[in-house]
C-alpha cells in the first residue's frame, strides 16, 4: 500500500508564547530511519496544549511550535529501520513521542521519566497538523474497528487518568474523589474508575458538569463554586464519612491541591496530575503524619499503560463525551478552555 503525500499541509502554529496559534500552511515532515509519518485525522485538545501556548510551565517549549498530543491517524510512510508498524496501520501520537528505551528509567518501563524523551506538541511538533512524525516504538496501536475521532482523547486524557488510578492504589469497591471531574481528564477518569469497579465523588462547578459527571456514573457531585465547605462535603459524600480512599487532582488551580490532604481518608493517597502554573503543594505535616497520607505525582503513562487504556476503550468500556470542531477553530477552543467552559473534550478534525 502506498499513499500520496503532499509537500504542504495545514497546521496551527504557535509563533510566540502567550499568543494564539496561527492557522497556516507548512511543509510536511519526513520520517527518520526509526520514525513514521502519520496522516493525523483527529486530535484531542488537552489543557496542556494551552499551557504550552502560554509558555507558563518551567519547561521550555520549541518555537515555532505545532502543539497537540492526542492525535489519531493512519501511517502513510515509515523509515527503513521500522519493522513493527505497518503502512496503513491506525496509530496514535501521545505525549511521549520518543524515549531512548535504554536508560535506567526506560529499562524499568518509566519512559515518561526518560531524560532523553521528546515530547509531542512541546519539544517536537505535535498533532495540530495534517501529517506528524513520531518515533515508531512509541506510537499507540489502535485497532482498525475503533473510531479515530472517539479514541483521540484516550491518547493523553485516558492514558493519564488510567495510570493515575493505578498509582492511587484504589481497588474495586473503594472510592476516589476526582477534582476537575467535568473537564477532559475528569470525564475519562469517571469512566475508567467505573470500569475498574471504583466509585467516584465528582468535584467541579456548574449545572452542565453536575449533570454530565452524574450521567457518566459518578455517585455524587460537589460544586466547589457554591459549597460552603468543600472538605466537609467531600468527607460526607464518602461511604462512611471518613473521606475517599484516594484523590485524583486534575484541576488547573492551586487551592484544591491544598484541600485534598484534608479530606482524603487516613492511609489514603492524593495523586497530583493537573499542573496549574506557578503552583505549590502545601499540607499540614502533623496531619500527613498522624493520618498516614501519601501525596504523589503521576505523569502520563508508559507503553503498557497506553495499550491497556486503549484496550479498555476498544472493549466499549469508556464512553466520554467529546465535541468535534475544525482545526482552524483551535483558538476559540483555547478561549473556552481558559474560561473552564468545556464539558469533556474537544477533538479537532484536521481536514477542516
Ligand atoms: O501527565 C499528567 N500529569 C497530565 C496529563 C494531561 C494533562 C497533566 N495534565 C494536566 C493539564 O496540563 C491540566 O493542568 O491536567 C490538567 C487538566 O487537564 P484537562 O482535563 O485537559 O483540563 P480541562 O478540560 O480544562 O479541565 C479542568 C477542570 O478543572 C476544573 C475546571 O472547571 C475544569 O472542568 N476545576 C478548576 I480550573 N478548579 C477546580 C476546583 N477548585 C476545578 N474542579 C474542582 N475544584
Ligand atoms: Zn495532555
Ligand atoms: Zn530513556
Amino acid at each position: 500500500m502506498s499513499y500520496q503525500i503532499p509537500t504542504e499541509q495545514w497546521a496551527q502554529v504557535v509563533e510566540t508564547t502567550g499568543k494564539p496559534p496561527v492557522y497556516k500552511k507548512i511543509p510536511v515532515g519526513k520520517p527518520g530511519l526509526d520514525e513514521v509519518l502519520i496522516n493525523i485525522k483527529y486530535s484531542g485538545v488537552c489543557h496542556t496544549d494551552l499551557h504550552a501556548m502560554m509558555g507558563d510551565w518551567p519547561l521550555e517549549v520549541k518555537l515555532p511550535l505545532v502543539g497537540g498530543h492526542e492525535g489519531a491517524g493512519i501511517v502513510v510512510a515509515r523509515g527503513d529501520l521500522v519493522k513493527d508498524v505497518e503502512i496503513g496501520e491506525h496509530v496514535g501520537i501521545k505525549w511521549i513521542n520518543e524515549s531512548c528505551l535504554a536508560c535506567s528509567f526506560c529499562r524499568q518501563m518509566d519512559e515518561p521519566l526518560c531524560p532523553r524523551a521528546k515530547i509531542s506538541g512541546y519539544t517536537v511538533d505535535g498533532t495540530f497538523q495534517q501529517y506528524a512524525v513520531a518515533n515508531a516504538r512509541n506510537v499507540a496501536h489502535i485497532p482498525k474497528d475503533v473510531s479515530l475521532k472517539a479514541v483521540a482523547p484516550v491518547l493523553c486524557a485516558g492514558i493519564t487518568v488510567y495510570k493515575g488510578l493505578k498509582e492511587s492504589g484504589a481497588r474495586a469497591g473503594q472510592t476516589v474523589a476526582v477534582v476537575g471531574a467535568g473537564g477532559g481528564l475528569g470525564n475519562m477518569a469517571i469512566q475508567y474508575a467505573k470500569a475498574m469497579g471504583i466509585q467516584v465523588i465528582a468535584i467541579d462547578a456548574g449545572e452542565d458538569k453536575r449533570k454530565g459527571t452524574l450521567a457518566l456514573g459518578a455517585m455524587s457531585f460537589i460544586d466547589f463554586s457554591t459549597s460552603k465547605d468543600v472538605v466537609a462535603d467531600v468527607k460526607a459524600a464518602s461511604p462512611d464519612g471518613e473521606g475517599p480512599d484516594a484523590v485524583l487532582l486534575l484541576a488547573v488551580q492551586e487551592k484544591p491541591f491544598q484541600q485534598a490532604s484534608e479530606y482524603v481518608r487516613p492511609r489514603g493517597t492524593v495523586v497530583c496530575i493537573g499542573m496549574p502554573a506557578n503552583a505549590y503543594l502545601k499540607a499540614s505535616i502533623f496531619h500527613t503524619v498522624t493520618r498516614m497520607i501519601c501525596i504523589r505525582g503521576s505523569y502520563v503513562g508508559n507503553r503498557q499503560d497506553t495499550a491497556e487504556a486503549i484496550d479498555f476503550f476498544a472493549r466499549g468500556l469508556i464512553k466520554a463525551p467529546y465535541k468535534v470542531a475544525a482545526l482552524s477553530e483551535l483558538p476559540k477552543i483555547y478561549e473556552l478552555m481558559h474560561a473552564n467552559e468545556i464539558v469533556g473534550r474537544y477533538v479537532v478534525d484536521t481536514s477542516k
